[in-house]
């Protein structure tokens, strides 16, 4: 259809403060992909409502998300980058995609179960149905790849498995996606408890650094990190706490586990929590003046929603023109 070059597709949730596992997981990887892909980073309000959100909350929250795209250093001019809810036609590929997913299929997703046992008293249809809302946000672009952390890689397969099964009813479709998950970089655990992802909607600020973090907090943070009893710098199953160490420090600064592991043989904990603590906030400190450099000017920001949603909209209403038609919907 408009496929003179290849798609990349993400979003973040402004569900919350953004963390350093949005970051590695996510956010780093995005303008990577600047050069040779089409690329399209949503702030995915409509998946945020999923969870009881305070208005206002959300609304600076999409704000600082896009302006944290941009000080990661996604380019405007090269990337499209929007609000969810500025672009109608994803909800309505949700709802044709919900009667294209198996009850099934939503009951097996690991989100679903962790978020209905975190919000049990909130179990909304939204967020069973969340992974179809994805899959619309990702074929509405006729994506060929989506970099996410590793948590999220089950629904961008079932993403795939849905597309699979529409092009079958109706040939030539969607474009298959594939998930892109960063080398070396692993699902980011809790500081507290390195069993638990790391999360925005955390209650327990010190399980988790956040992206706007100071420098004396980021060290203070990884300083109080639960590790183990030995004092080995080792990544091993046994050591869930000391490997998510590891995994971070290697995503600051691109060091394997093995070179890693070579640099603290010998040393203590203590030592090794601050080299990750002044890594993470090293890496962090660039993105956070640019970060205020973008907040400051809403105006601005404000006119990058509009283009961004304008942009989005015209390849979003061309493959939604085309469902419609395949389906059988009456034209006007
Ligand atoms: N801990 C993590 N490790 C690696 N990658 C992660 N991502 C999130 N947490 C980690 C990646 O960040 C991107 C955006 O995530 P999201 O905002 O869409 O939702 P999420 O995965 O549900 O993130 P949170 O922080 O856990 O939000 P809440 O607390 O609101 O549910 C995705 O690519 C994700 O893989």
């Amino acid at each position: 259809m408009f496929k003179d070059q290849k798609i990349s597709y993400s979003g973040v949730q402004p569900s919350g403060n953004l963390t350093i596992g949005n970051y590695l997981g996510a956010l780093k990887n995005f303008k990577d992909f600047a050069r040779d892909y089409k690329c399209f980073y949503c702030v995915v309000d409509e998946h945020a409502i999923t969870v009881r959100q305070v208005p206002a909350d959300l609304r600076r929250r999409t704000y600082e998300t896009l302006a944290l795209y941009m000080a990661c250093g996604l380019d405007p001019e090269k990337s499209t980058l929007y609000v969810q809810s500025h672009v109608r036609e994803h909800a309505e590929l949700a709802w044709v995609l919900d009667c294209f997913t198996m009850f099934g299929e939503l009951s097996r997703m690991t989100q679903f179960k962790d978020k209905s046992a975190k919000h049990a008293d909130n179990v909304n249809a939204g967020l069973f149905t969340y992974p179809v809302l994805m899959a619309a946000d990702i074929l509405l672009y006729q994506t060929d790849v989506v970099p996410v952390g590793i948590d999220q890689k089950q629904h961008v397969e079932l993403t795939r498995d849905i597309a699979v099964r529409f092009n079958q009813l109706y040939p030539d479709t969607f474009t298959l996606p594939e998930p892109y998950i960063a080398k070396n970089v692993r699902k980011i655990m809790s500081l507290a408890d390195p069993t638990k992802k790391m999360s925005k909607s955390d209650e327990n600020v010190n399980a988790v650094v956040y992206i706007l973090d100071d420098k004396d907090t980021i060290i203070r943070k990884f300083r109080r990190a639960v590790t183990d009893s030995d004092s080995e710098i080792r990544a091993s199953e046994d050591k869930p706490g000391v490997s998510n160490l590891i995994s971070i420090y290697g995503g600051f600064t691109g060091k394997s586990v093995e070179e890693t592991e070579k640099e603290f043989a010998g040393l203590g904990y203590g030592e090794f929590k601050t080299a990750v603590g002044e890594a993470c906030a090293a890496a962090l400190a660039p993105v956070q003046q640019r970060f205020r450099d973008y907040m400051a000017d809403k105006a601005q920001l404000e006119a990058q929603m509009k283009r961004g949603a304008e942009e989005a909209s015209w390849y979003a209403s061309r493959t939604l023109g085309k469902v419609r038609k395949k389906l059988g919907f009456v034209q006007l």
